[in-house]
């Protein structure tokens, strides 16, 4: 994809495929089976899907830095380098059944879920016409199947554990899915939600977002062991590892996951491990960048997803123009919903309104 020297993080800006990265992109797909069986029979236009969903998720973040860089907002949360972690696990399930919970960093799940990028920019000016009515910039949309973010970290685990519950006690196929940060994992809501999913045997699957990082503390300074390898056993959840800068091992395991949970055999946990590649937000990415050693940036930033997959997909014979023309149609799409946002702030709301619609009947 087109890099962005004023966005990105310097490791993105001359990206260059590393050879012995690339191979084990495709060794981790292959080497698992049930996973390498799953990816088999996506069809070349799925993988370009997933391939639009990275990229969206990408130039979403970027339109955000850039109007922070412009003055237009104050501050944006972005999940660069994070952007499989989202669009894989969100693409393994049903359209118009399944609910997902993201948190900040996972925004385009809104997106995949089929949310105009246009209502997620609006969350961040604050229109009148954005998806809170100007209240609030974490982006949901309950007719698309996407709950709009609880700012408290770990509270959207007893959520998503509760209407996992409910698809259980109605007997619906249906699947719930939400994203645990590895800080978050701290939090007791997220510690009761996941035993109560765990006893229940509810059909919620729960992300561990393993970034490596809780705002400004590092993850080896607030969890003991060196990994999370023993979290799901450590409830009694099936799960396992995925590669969060993966999107195809990401889809995959989110599927067998699912498939699980519609079959009635309870949770899932996946511990993705991905590393943020900016800031907590955008204001304090100089700080960032000194919280981890400059070797790790580069370690990571060889691992860019989305140049990884441009990788795999020329391997499996897509053209370097069947790419280009995806990205010109993402491009389009990210601008003109940037267009039409900025369009809305004709139309911010009073400041009265911040008292009405929050009970029900508009009161
Ligand atoms: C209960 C609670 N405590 C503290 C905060 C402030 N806070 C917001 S994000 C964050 C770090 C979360 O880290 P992690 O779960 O690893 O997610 P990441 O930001 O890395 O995606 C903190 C401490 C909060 N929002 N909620
Ligand atoms: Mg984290």
């Amino acid at each position: 994809m087109r890099r962005f020297p004023a966005f990105d993080p310097p490791e993105y800006v001359e990206w260059k495929a590393d050879p012995a990265v690339v191979r084990a992109f495709r060794a981790t797909i292959e080497q698992n089976p049930e996973r390498a069986k799953i990816v088999a029979a996506l069809s070349t236009d799925d993988k370009l899907e997933l391939y639009a969903g990275l990229l969206r998720a990408r130039l979403h973040d970027i339109q955000l830095k850039r109007w922070v860089r412009t003055g237009v907002i104050s501050k944006a949360w972005l999940g660069t380098g994070e952007e499989a972690t989202t669009v894989g696990p969100v693409h393994a399930l049903e359209r118009g059944a399944d609910i997902v919970a993201p948190m900040i960093r996972n925004a385009a799940a809104c997106c995949e879920f089929g949310m105009p990028i246009a209502d997620m920019l609006r969350a961040y000016l604050a229109t009148a016409d954005s998806p809170s009515a100007g209240r609030d910039l974490h982006v949901g949309s309950f007719p698309h199947g996407v709950l709009q973010p609880i700012s408290h970290v770990g509270d959207m685990v007893p959520v998503i554990t509760g209407i996992a519950l409910t698809f259980k006690m109605k007997r619906e196929r249906r699947v719930a899915l939400t994203w645990v940060g590895d800080g978050s994992t701290k939090t007791a809501a997220a510690h009761e939600g996941t035993n109560f999913a765990a006893v229940q045997k509810v059909p919620a699957i729960f992300i561990l977002q393993n970034n490596q990082v809780a705002l400004g503390t590092r993850v080896d300074q607030h969890h003991v062991p060196a990994d999370f390898t023993d979290w799901p056993a450590s409830y009694g959840i099936w799960g396992g590892g995925c590669d969060g800068n993966n999107v195809l091992d990401a889809y995959a395991a989110t599927a067998l996951a699912a498939e699980r949970c519609r079959r009635g055999e309870g949770p899932a946990m996946l511990v993705a491990a991905t590393f943020r590649m900016g800031g907590h937000a955008t204001h304090d990415e100089r700080e960032a960048r000194e919280t981890f050693p400059a070797d790790l940036f580069k370690q990571w930033g060889k691992r860019d997803p989305i140049g990884l997959y441009e990788e795999y997909l020329k391997e499996e014979g897509r053209t370097e123009a069947e790419l280009a023309r995806v990205e010109a149609r993402v491009t389009a799409a990210v601008e003109r919903a940037a267009e039409e946002a900025l369009a809305s702030r004709a139309r911010m709301p009073p400041g009265e309104s911040a008292v009405t619609g929050v009970y029900g009947n508009g009161r």
